[in-house]
């Protein structure tokens, strides 16, 4: 459908002005030269360089944690935070998520058991947890989906109870507070992501946030093959590594990433502003944090709206804007986890609900008001 087809009274973009559902936020090249130039004087690049400790010690101070050990991706962050805890059994988590979360626990060999969301936060339910418990349970990995935070509180009480670890998948949550401060100081473990996608990248990156340093000395040996000097090795680690170049970016990066949230602040105000009375659209709200990063903007399209979630997301298609259906499908769904018992539809209705009728909006610094009004004009005007 083309926007002179539609009765909806849009400017049409170019064919080239696509609009993502991101877009990474990037210092200013010239701003970076200076660090490509160290690294190019040292030939330092990588092996916890410089750059890698400069950062951590700085991520450790802006998020307001610990202790932090940095890695090439959050993925190998989240396999080896299991290694690093020695969790084996079964783990209880999410459906509604990207899969890498369910992914990390099969490359550990670990059986995922999924519990439904609770249909506020789309976050793990607490109230839920409790049945899935089995003499193989070791851990429970919930995500804070969207930024927004799990509740800390009732999943600690669980875990405490039954004496089980708690490693949080806070891909999305990269300087999220609650009244108690970061919200990854919670669980025994954080695991942040820096792709490209988030609203901090290194362009590939993550972290294992950790509460005290003999656990991050256990995570530093593992992400290095497991090496603890020249002659020694005390497990079968990987390489986990982030490289200097993606250490000296996200140095830079952090420089930059207030007025980055700061302006995701403002169109998640202009999309709410405008969606507010849109009959059918069910705007995510936060969820007890006291600083958001406003990481995506989720949309629900209830029953009265007058179409299908799926045909708005053409219909944004067709204007070129490029929505996503995070996170549809469930992971559950995917083929090497719909065999669960646990996968099953009938023990997860609130996510498979959820699935059907999510769409996330594009929000992304550079986003201009202008395209935000556009988006949110197509929304609002569909019939
Ligand atoms: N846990 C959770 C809860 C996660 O959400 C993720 C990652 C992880 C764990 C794993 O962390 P990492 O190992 O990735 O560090 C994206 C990302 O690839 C993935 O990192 C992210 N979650 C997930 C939610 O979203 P896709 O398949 O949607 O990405 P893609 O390539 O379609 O990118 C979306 C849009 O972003 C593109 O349409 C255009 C824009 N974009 C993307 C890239 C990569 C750019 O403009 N430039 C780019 O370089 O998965």
């Amino acid at each position: 459908m083309s926007s002179a087809a539609s009765p909806i009274r849009v400017v049409s973009p170019e064919a080239d002005e696509r609009i993502f559902v991101t877009q990474p936020h990037m210092a200013p090249l010239s701003e970076f030269i200076p660090y490509l130039e160290k690294i190019w004087d040292s030939k330092v690049l990588t092996n916890r360089g410089p750059f890698h400790r400069q950062l951590e010690d700085a991520l450790c101070e802006y998020l307001g944690v610990e202790h932090l050990a940095l890695f090439a991706n959050g993925t190998l962050a989240l396999v080896t935070a299991l290694q690093a805890l020695r969790i084996t059994g079964e783990v209880i988590t999410t459906p509604y998520s990207f899969v890498a979360t369910a992914h990390s626990l099969l490359w550990n060999g670990i059986k995922p058991v999924f519990v439904d969301v609770d249909p506020n936060t789309l976050n793990l339910d607490p109230k839920k947890i409790e049945a899935a418990i089995t003499p193989q349970t070791t851990a429970i990995m919930p995500v804070h989906c969207y930024g927004h935070p799990c509740d800390v509180e009732a999943i600690r009480q669980i875990a405490d109870i039954y004496n089980l670890r708690v490693i949080y998948d806070a891909a999305h949550a990269f300087g999220v507070k609650t009244e108690s401060g970061s919200l990854l100081r919670h669980g025994d473990l954080s695991v942040l992501s820096f792709h490209a996608t988030k609203v901090f990248n290194t362009f590939e990156g993550g972290a294992i946030v950790c509460p005290d340093a003999k656990t991050k000395q256990r995570i530093d040996h593992l992400k290095n093959f497991g090496y603890v000097d020249e002659l020694t090795v005390v497990a079968p680690g990987i390489n986990g590594k982030m490289s200097e170049i993606n250490a000296a970016f996200g140095l830079l990066q952090l420089q930059h990433v207030d007025e980055a949230i700061a302006r995701r602040k403002r169109i998640d105000a202009m999309y709410r502003e405008l969606l507010r009375d849109v009959q059918g659209i069910r705007c995510l709200d936060a969820a007890g944090e006291t600083a958001s990063n406003y990481a995506y903007f989720p949309i629900l399209i209830e029953s009265e709206y007058p179409m299908s979630r799926d045909a708005l997301f053409e219909l944004l298609r067709s204007h070129e804007v490029i929505a996503r259906r995070y996170f549809y499908p469930l992971i559950s769904d995917f083929p090497m986890y719909r065999g669960l018992p646990s996968a099953s539809r009938d023990n997860l209705p609130v996510a498979t609900e959820a699935a059907l009728k999510v769409l996330c909006l594009p929000l992304y610094p550079a986003l201009r008001d202008e395209q935000v009004e556009r988006i949110a004009a197509i929304v609002a005007q569909a019939q």
